[in-house]
Order: C-alpha cells, then structure tokens, then sequence
C-alpha cells in the first residue's frame, strides 16, 4: 500500500445503531440488513462523486481553496497529483464501505495543452482506476464528460454557436463513453452545464434545439455501435451557471425527448437540488419520471431553503427523501441506476475527516429514508387510499371514456338525463400526511 491519507479513520466505518456515540459510526445504514426481501445496499447502490469529494479544493467565486488536499495544491506535478487524487479516493471510498463511484473526464485527468494529451493523461488514469476497482470491488456507477468548466464550452456544447464546439464536446463524450465502457460503468450522464443561454439577444432557440438533438442521437448511435450496455441519462437542471438550461426539468426532458424522436433511449438522472431550483420538489421529480418511465438515477443533495443556489448540501431530512423513497420502491426500484452522493462539504469544514462525517451522515439518512418508505409500500395505506380515490376509472363509466366509447355528446345525454351526477369527495390531505408522519417518527 502506498501513501494513506484519511489517517484518522482505519475503516471500513462500522455500524454503531441508533444509540451510537461514535461520529465515526452509521446510525442506520446496513448494508446486508433485509428490506423487502432484498439487502439495503441493493436498493439504494450509494456511490461517491469525485468532483466534490476529491477534485474541489474549497474554492468558490470569492476565495480560494480552504481544504487539506495535498493533490490540488496548485502548481504540483499534474500527473503525480492526480495519481495521489485516485488513491485519496479508492481509500476514501474503501474505508467507507460504498459501493460505487461517480466521475467527469476531467476529474481524474489534467487536461494538458491538447485533446491528444488530455486522452492519453486520461487513458493512463483509467488503467489505474481498473486496477483499483479490481483490488477493491468498487464499481462505476456513472460516467460523464464536463462540457462546461473549459472556456471554449462558454456558450454551451452541443448548443453553441460554433459547429467546432460540438465537434470537440463530440470528442470528449465519444471517449468518455468508451472509457465508462471499459469500467463497468452502469450508466452514461449528459448534463447539459451550459446547454442553456445567458441572454436571448444572441440565442437562436430554434437552432440550438435541433443541435441538442442531434447530439442526443448521435450519442445513441454511439452507443448502440460499441455495445454499450449503460443506460443513458439525462440530469435536468433549470439554471446555474446559465440563465436559463434547456433541462430545464424531468417533464421538459421527456417532452424534448419525444419531439425528437429519442423516446426509450434516455432516462433521467433526478438531483434533489435540481428539483428544487425548478420550483419542484424532489417528490414530484421522481413522482413524474416514475409515472413515465423516465426514472433513471438520483443525485442525492439538497439546498438550502434561504438560498436559491445549487448548494449542493449532503441530504439530512428524512422526511424530504422518504416520499421520492416510496415513489422509487413503487416503480420497482433505482437499478441499474443508484444514489449518487452530489453533495459537498462546507467551504469551513476543511479537515479530511469532514468527508467521511458528511458520507456517514448522507448514508444514514437515505437508508432510514429507505426504512420508512419500505414501511409505507408493505402497509399500502397510501396505494389502497388512491386506489379507492380513482376507482371510477376501473369501472363501467371510466373505462368506456378511456376506451374510447363516449363522446362528448354521448357524456353530455347521460348527465342531461341525470345518469351522472357527481358529488365531491375529500382528498383527505391531512389524514394523509399524518399516516406518513407516523411511519416517519416510529419506523425503526
Ligand atoms: C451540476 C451537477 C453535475 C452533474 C454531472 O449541478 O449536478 O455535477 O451531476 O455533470
Ligand atoms: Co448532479
């Protein structure tokens, strides 16, 4: 073994319960603990993201790194640190006892003075990673290309203005998805960073929506020609860095989709702090992508409520996850897709440490997230309740509407002859959320 850097923590990080005084013990999370038949590691496949954990030094648009990085210390040999950067993380992701791992290209790889160098810095960089997932058994849950941190993707990727910005962003995913191919990568993801505008005044919507599309396809012929077997993704986001992002959320994703003819090529990648900055909340991200086949994969996170930025928070609210929970075990669950911790520290929790006090903590929370949400889908209260409230369209007079045997004339003579005379119903919405507050405050 070379270098250790998380010195502090021997691992793997052991389950302490409920009662625990150990910060450096999981309250909840149990990987081998049988939930619904199946073990909790299963349903929730919780991965590591390298951006925010290993390749982010602190640094925000008014300060400089704060944290204790020794392979993002400027000015370092490139492939040396970035060598030191994998080993950090496969540690980091070891002790921690995670299944999965998340990357961009340009997390593990110095970028170079060319696209040649930057591949070659890549490829050497992905041998050892191979190495690594082999010693260790983690595995890739995703891979993606960053088309936004350089300044060519200023005006977006596929989006831009320039021909020759797409055809670069084309080389980058090409190989990228060969690289994620080579991994084991369960899954692709496209976040369109910069796919979006600043301003109208210089933005031809019309053009640079036929560009995202045929980019879209161009990545699925891609795919489909190397044998990729991932699933491809989709990660909506409303804004930020851009005024506007054409992702804008999951139903804006799906309409895209089947405007241009690329239906049941993608599913969605659905962060917690992306519903919320599109005026949604995770709940209905998930509720929706469940309903329309489009769930994909989660980026576990959450905002701050004071502030309207991405902030990137590890979650810590049970009650905020156990709602989409519930949404994901009714669809039959995340495979291949997992729990992608896209969080990051506090620019003010600068000890190594703090990585693994934030993990521990995000785990705990998802699995006991899982818990009540495992609890709600074995009662069934809430899926016999809208059973109950939509079981007119099971009989006689829904399904001759939806089947296609009414017309509006036909409607308007049976309400005429007083056939149909509807009374309103309760929803019931107290009730409702009492039932899932209990589940909340007494699973264990
Ligand atoms: C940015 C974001 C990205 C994607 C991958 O808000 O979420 O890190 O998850 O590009
Ligand atoms: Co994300």
């Amino acid at each position: 073994m070379g270098e250790e850097f998380f010195t502090e923590v021997t691992g793997p990080i052991p389950f302490g319960g409920l009662e625990s005084r150990d910060p450096l013990a999981f309250k909840v999370w149990q990987p081998d603990r049988v939930v619904l038949g199946r073990p909790m590691v299963d349903h929730l496949r919780p991965g590591v993201c390298f951006w925010h954990s290993f390749s982010w030094a602190g640094v925000d648009m008014f300060g400089n790194g704060t944290m204790d990085r020794p392979w993002l210390v400027p000015g370092g040999d490139e492939m040396a640190q970035a060598r030191q950067r994998m080993a950090a993380a496969f540690e980091f992701f070891t002790k921690l006892g995670t299944p999965y791992y998340c990357f961009h290209d340009r997390d593990v790889a110095p970028e170079g003075d060319s696209f040649a160098t930057f591949r070659s810095n890549l490829d050497a960089l992905v041998d050892d990673a191979l190495g690594y997932q082999e010693r260790t058994g983690v595995r890739l849950l995703w891979g993606t290309a960053n088309l936004f941190t350089h300044p060519r993707y200023q005006a977006g990727a596929a989006t831009n203005p320039d021909p020759a910005v797409f055809a670069y962003a084309a080389a980058q995913v090409t190989h990228m998805l060969e690289v994620t191919q080579r991994l084991g990568g369960e899954n692709y993801v496209l976040w369109g960073g910069r796919e979006g505008y600043d301003t109208l005044l210089n933005t031809d919507l019309r053009r640079e929506g036929e560009q995202l599309a045929r980019f879209l396809h161009l990545v699925v012929e891609h795919k489909h020609k190397i044998g990729f077997e991932g699933q491809l993704l989709i990660e909506p986001k409303p804004m930020e860095p851009t005024k506007h992002q054409y992702d804008y959320d999951v139903q804006t994703v799906y309409g895209f989709l089947l405007k241009h003819g690329l239906e049941g090529e993608y599913r969605t990648n659905i962060e917690a702090n992306h519903a919320t900055l599109a005026g949604h909340s995770f709940h209905h991200e998930v509720a929706f992508a469940a309903a329309n086949g489009m769930l994909g994969s989660i980026d576990a996170n959450r905002g701050d409520p004071q502030n309207g930025w991405d902030t990137d928070q590890f979650p810590n609210s049970v009650e905020d996850l156990a709602l989409p929970m519930y949404e994901i075990l009714r669809a039959g669950g995340i495979a291949p897709g997992g729990f992608n911790f896209d969080a990051k520290l506090r620019r003010q929790s600068t000890h190594r440490t703090d990585l693994f006090y934030a993990h521990i903590g995000g785990l705990d929370t998802i699995a006991r997230a899982l818990l009540v949400a495992a609890d709600l889908v074995e009662r069934d209260d809430l899926g016999a309740r809208k059973d109950r409230r939509y079981a007119g369209w099971d009989a006689d007079l829904g399904k001759a509407i939806l089947d296609g045997h009414e017309s509006l004339e036909s409607l308007e003579a049976k309400v005429a002859a007083g056939e149909v005379d509807p009374r309103p119903v309760s929803g019931g919405q107290e009730a409702l959320e009492n039932l899932v507050n209990q589940r909340v405050w007494s699973v264990r």
